[in-house]
């Protein structure tokens, strides 16, 4: 922003006020209610353009206090990432509780009907770093750090069930395999690997796991449309002491929802950020997102007559057999001021638990809650990460924690130790503290693995065998993709001896897939494969679907002279239906319609690809649509629609575009011509089916 203007005199930049420096150059006045910038320490700043030279042209001097300082904590500003999870993004919110629970728990957030607990929910990808794309085929984490009357409660689950490994201690090995590779330093955020499959095929465990992460729920549309578990069975315990096993879930309001694999890898160019800025729009819209908290309420005789361990992290309890009570919901109605303060410096532990809730010995769980702790201190840098305000509880606290980097939560008076006889500081309280379930422990110390936890394979099959076909189909894909980038055909053949435990046309369909020569013999296992566990429909995203089209963006394509009756009707039939129509415009700022009116646009065509809506129409005037014909963003966003499986509605008008883009032969019954505004409502009726899923086998031959 330099000018040759003469010094200090006041100009407008755009809407921006600006005073010329000393030097010529440019930077906000210090007037009015614009603050003083002062160093950390108070001092005024005068000049914060030019660092302190010897004459005009000669060194920069030492004493330069301010832009020592400056640079120093630049060069601190970044803290490690996560080990996992490092990408994330969060949101403020509640929980409100829809009865009383006090049949099964004392804790206090579940006590009252309609109580509102202060709560803030991260969602991550697991394997990429901070800076990786959204749409990774990869798990999401859904951790929830909830702010109760009786101390922080973190759940720190994922969008997936189950866990790759029954035991802690084979974490680090997991994640090492599946993160880049060491020698290389890539692939960022794929499992699509050698190391990766490498230790899945030698892990029976992982295969259940395998078979959820290349369904289409690790490349959710958004983190509205997807579900949460907590994983590990917990417990609940009530005022007179009795422990109920329980499963948590979340359930979004919304439904759930994928992308197609094609998508994603386009969306993660289109915006890499997809997933967080969809989140970002929908709070600022005030379009809050909504999860209903469902328990799977159990007792130790159901755990006991159950076929698999409940304290096994790979297997689920289906809702069909333990059905879910949905007691309560989360609500994320605030993004964050600043996303190092809060999203980033959030520490979540699952040792984090209140009064009336209780682990159990889910060996994986009990990993966890040394592994969390531990990491917030390297990663925080100091134990008083806890100080920090997205950490603190927000209700009273009082430890006999002292001292420690960066302590700024301090005691006052003397006694920092108790028992005291200075008749200062907290007691600890029998009645009000948590107190540990009494469970019966007991045997010998070993290094074992539980017989009950033997069993690899039955689920996974009872999980492929609830899918529909289009569902299965993306599954054998996914498997066929990943392992295609699999350097050793060892590795490639080892996975699928395991899929032949699982289901053999699944196992068959792969191997053709990769052109394996001849099928391996199915791995060794320690349990054969229980056929008769019935199908969980609970289990398929597309059987579950939502039924509306509420939350989700219509990117409309136009030009000048698009049809402003079909306009108005979309943006009236969109609104009430609770979707978006965004308009997307070959140039950026918009167009003149049929009636001579202006419209806004909100995409430019080359930045508002159809990957990034969840339908598509197609509103150009017969000049526009002959433009747009020649043009190659517009015919892929045509093509990129229809192979995408979206609905598109169409104006006739747009039929050279249809032609260029290599669709006006296959047109379905996913596609449908808007003559006149009234059309508008079928279409968006249709839309509630999310994807003309039927049009999938045409589009996808290999
Ligand atoms: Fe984590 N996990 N995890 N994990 N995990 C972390 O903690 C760990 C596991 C999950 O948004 C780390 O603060 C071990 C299951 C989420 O900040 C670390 C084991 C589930 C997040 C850690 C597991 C999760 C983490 C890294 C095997 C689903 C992100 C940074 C015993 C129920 C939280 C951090 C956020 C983060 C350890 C397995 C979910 C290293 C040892 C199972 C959502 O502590």
């Amino acid at each position: 922003m330099r000018t040759n203007d003469s010094k200090g005199k006041r100009v407008r930049f755009a809407d921006e006020e600006v005073v010329r420096g000393q030097g010529g150059e440019t930077h906000q006045a210090a007037s009015g209610k614009t603050p003083t910038l002062t160093t950390q320490q108070g001092i005024p700043v005068s000049d914060d353009q030019n660092s302190l030279k010897v004459g005009a042209r000669g060194p920069t001097v030492l004493e330069d206090f301010h832009f020592r300082e400056k640079l120093f904590h630049f060069d601190h500003e970044r803290i490690p990432e996560r080990v996992v999870h490092a990408r994330g993004f969060g949101a403020h919110g509640y929980f409100e509780n829809y009865a009383s629970l006090a049949e099964f728990t004392k804790a206090d957030l579940f006590q009252r009907p309609g109580e509102k607990t202060p709560a803030f929910v991260r969602f991550s990808t697991v394997a990429g770093n901070k800076g990786s794309a959204d749409l990774a085929r990869d798990v999401r984490g859904f951790a929830v750090k909830l702010y109760t009357k009786q101390g922080n409660w973190d759940l720190v689950g994922n969008n997936i069930p189950v866990f790759f490994i029954q035991d802690a201690i084979k974490f680090p090995d997991l994640i090492h395999a599946a993160k880049q590779e060491p020698d290389r330093g890539f692939p960022q955020a794929q499992t699509a690997h050698d190391n990766f499959w490498d230790f899945i095929s030698l892990m029976p465990e992982s295969i259940n796991m395998a078979l959820w992460i290349m369904s289409d729920r690790t490349i959710p549309r958004s983190f509205r449309f997807m579900e949460g578990f907590a994983v590990h069975t917990f417990r609940l315990v009530n005022a007179e002491g009795k422990s109920t096993f329980v499963k948590f879930h979340w359930k979004p309001k919304l439904g759930m929802q994928s992308v197609v694999w094609n998508e994603a890898l386009k969306i993660n160019g289109a915006d890499p950020d997809f997933h967080r800025r969809d989140l970002w729009d929908a709070i600022q819209a005030g379009d809050y997102p909504e999860w209903e908290l469902g328990l799977q309420l159990f007792d130790e005789d159901f755990a006991d007559t159950f076929d698999f361990d409940v304290l096994d992290a790979t297997k689920i309890i289906p809702e069909e057999l333990v059905p879910i009570r949905r007691v309560g919901r989360l609500v994320l109605d605030r993004t964050v001021d600043n996303f190092f303060a809060e999203t980033e410096q959030v520490a979540f532990c699952t040792q984090n638990i209140v009064p009336g809730v209780d682990f159990t010995d889910d060996p994986l769980l009990q990993g966890r809650n040394f592994s969390y702790l531990d990491t917030q201190l390297k990663r925080l840098g100091s134990p008083n990460f806890t100080h920090l305000p997205i950490n603190a509880p927000k209700c009273p606290f009082h430890t006999l924690q002292q001292d420690g980097h960066m302590a700024f939560v301090n005691p006052k008076g003397r006694a920092n130790y108790e028992p005291n006889s200075w008749g200062e500081g907290p007691r600890e309280s029998p009645d009000k503290g948590f107190s540990t379930y009494p469970s019966d422990v007991q045997g010998q110390k070993l290094r074992v693995r539980s017989e009950t936890f033997a069993d690899h394979y039955s689920q996974a099959r009872q999980f492929y065998k609830s899918q529909t076909d289009i569902e299965q189909r993306h599954i054998i894909a996914a498997f066929t993709f990943e392992l295609s980038k699999v350097e050793r055909e060892a590795i490639r053949a080892r996975v699928v001896s395991h899929l032949l435990n699982v289901d053999q046309d699944l196992a068959k369909a792969v191997a053709k897939g990769l052109r394996l020569t001849q099928l391996p013999p199915p791995a060794e296992a320690a349990k054969p494969t229980r056929m008769d566990l019935p199908e969980s429909p609970a289990l398929s995203i597309i059987k579950n679907g939502p039924g509306s089209f509420k939350g989700r963006k219509v990117g409309v394509l136009v030009t000048d002279g698009a049809d402003a009756d079909v306009l108005a009707a979309l943006q009236q039939q969109l609104q009430r239906e609770g979707a978006q129509m965004i308009l997307v415009a070959p140039q950026v700022g918009g167009v003149t319609a049929s009636d001579g009116v202006w419209v806004e646009a909100d995409e430019k065509l080359d930045g508002g690809p159809s990957v990034v809506f969840d339908a598509v129409v197609l509103l150009p005037s017969s000049d526009g649509a002959k433009l747009l014909a020649s043009e190659a963003t517009a015919r892929d966003f045509v093509a990129d629609a229809f192979a995408h499986l979206k609905f598109i509605a169409y104006d006739e008008a747009a039929q050279p575009l249809l032609d260029k883009a290599g669709i006006a032969n296959d047109l379905d019954e996913g596609c449908v011509t808007l003559k006149t505004a009234a059309d508008v409502a079928g279409f968006v009726q249709k839309c509630r089916q999310l994807r003309w899923w039927e049009r999938e086998p045409k589009v996808k031959r290999i």
